[in-house]
């Protein structure tokens, strides 16, 4: 989907019913796949991020409730967050987090560190949240069975005729069905516990300042599932060599020193997890990579209804990135469940 057009008006409105009426300038900001951003200065040099929500995605009432309870919660206990200044759904504001900035790569491996410790951390401060049990803001959200369920049910419809474009693509999903369902029938068997956890923990989605400190920001999917929802989807991005819609695919694969390092910034702070987590821990980082390549194919073959989208194949070279680092990650496989061994102590 390619990003919706806002009048000066409709920007201006949503500022001013939420108490901002002197914005100099309001523009597009960041590269989220979901939500519109904008960047807001103001006379007074205040700065603020305004987003409207996107709604053909949240409920936004339940979203707005979630949002509330966790940064709210985190505010509680001090812990540094997204400071909601404006909440006029489907708009909402929140300060400008100034001397932070979020990157889409990692480029040393300090980064995928700190960026791993941000998570493990944001998850322990969550652990005790006062009930009730937070709402499933999108349901079954990393059931990887489900989002195969969407990509067969896309298939079948094919409704820009673009099956017959990914071939090879399907194939490769076809080897891999069966290993789809571990986590989830691990959680079923009540091996792998459910805990309060982010699960879009993608690198863009942690502000960093020079001195190391951070904020885990975009709460959108801050409900119930698993820890390895939170540590596969790191090591989907953080462990990356290239972006996530790098054409050259030659650029493409899995890092292990940006995996080594996001394994001891997590285990440093996740003294929580459970024989079955750790045991899965490795593995996580090609399924949730999996899966996020199973949804771009699905949303490209459904005619990118979900993901913002800036050309028309964009979906498709972000799943052929994801399937490569699966690829990658399996090859070295035996070397990522080594250094999970080294740091599990
Ligand atoms: P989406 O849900 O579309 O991914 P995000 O909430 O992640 O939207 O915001 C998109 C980008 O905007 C982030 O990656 C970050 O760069 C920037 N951003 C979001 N909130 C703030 C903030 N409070 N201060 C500064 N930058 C922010
Ligand atoms: C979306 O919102 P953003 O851009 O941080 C998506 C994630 C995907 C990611 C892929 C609510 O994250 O689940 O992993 O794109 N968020 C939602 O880049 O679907
Ligand atoms: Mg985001």
């Amino acid at each position: 989907m390619s990003s919706r057009v806002f009048s000066k008006e409709e920007l201006s409105a949503a500022l001013a019913s939420m108490g901002v009426t002197d914005a100099t300038d309001v523009s597009r900001y960041g590269s989220g796949h979901i939500n519109d951003t904008f960047k807001v200065e103001t006379r007074r040099g205040v700065r603020y991020i305004l987003q409207r929500v996107n709604t053909d995605i949240f409920d936004p009432v339940l979203l707005k409730n979630n949002i509330l309870r966790v940064t709210s919660f985190l505010k509680s206990k001090g812990v540094k967050s997204l400071e909601v200044v404006g909440y006029e759904n489907p708009w909402r504001l929140y300060a400008f987090l100034e001397g932070y900035t979020s990157r889409d790569i990692v480029t040393e491996p300090n980064e995928a560190r700190l960026v791993a410790s941000a998570f493990a951390k944001f998850q322990n401060d969550l652990a005790d949240i006062p009930p009730p049990r937070l709402d499933d803001i999108i349901e079954k959200f990393h059931d990887t069975p489900n989002r195969l369920k969407q990509l067969d049910e896309a298939v079948a419809k094919d409704v820009k005729g673009r099956v017959k474009e990914v071939a090879a693509e399907l194939a490769f999903v076809d080897k891999r069905r069966e290993e789809c369902s571990r986590v989830v029938d691990l959680m079923k068997s009540g091996d792998i516990p459910e805990r309060v956890v982010h699960q879009d923990t993608k690198i863009n989605n942690v502000m960093l300042a020079p001195d190391g400190s951070n904020v885990v920001i975009d709460l959108d999917t801050t409900m119930p599932g698993s820890a390895l929802y939170d540590f596969g989807d790191m090591v989907r991005t953080s462990s990356a060599a290239a972006a996530e819609d790098e054409r050259d695919l030659s650029k493409v694969y899995s890092k292990k020193e940006y995996f080594e390092a996001l394994v001891a910034g997590y285990l440093e702070g996740a003294k929580f997890l459970n024989e079955a987590e750790l045991a899965n821990l490795a593995f996580s980082g090609r399924l949730l990579t999996m899966e996020c390549g199973i949804r771009f194919l699905a949303d490209y073959l459904a005619g990118d209804v979900y993901f913002h989208t800036s050309c028309d194949d964009h979906n498709l070279v972000r799943c052929r990135t994801q399937f490569k680092m699966v690829e990658s990650m399996e090859a070295q496989s035996a070397e990522f469940e080594a250094i999970v061994k080294k740091y599990k102590i």
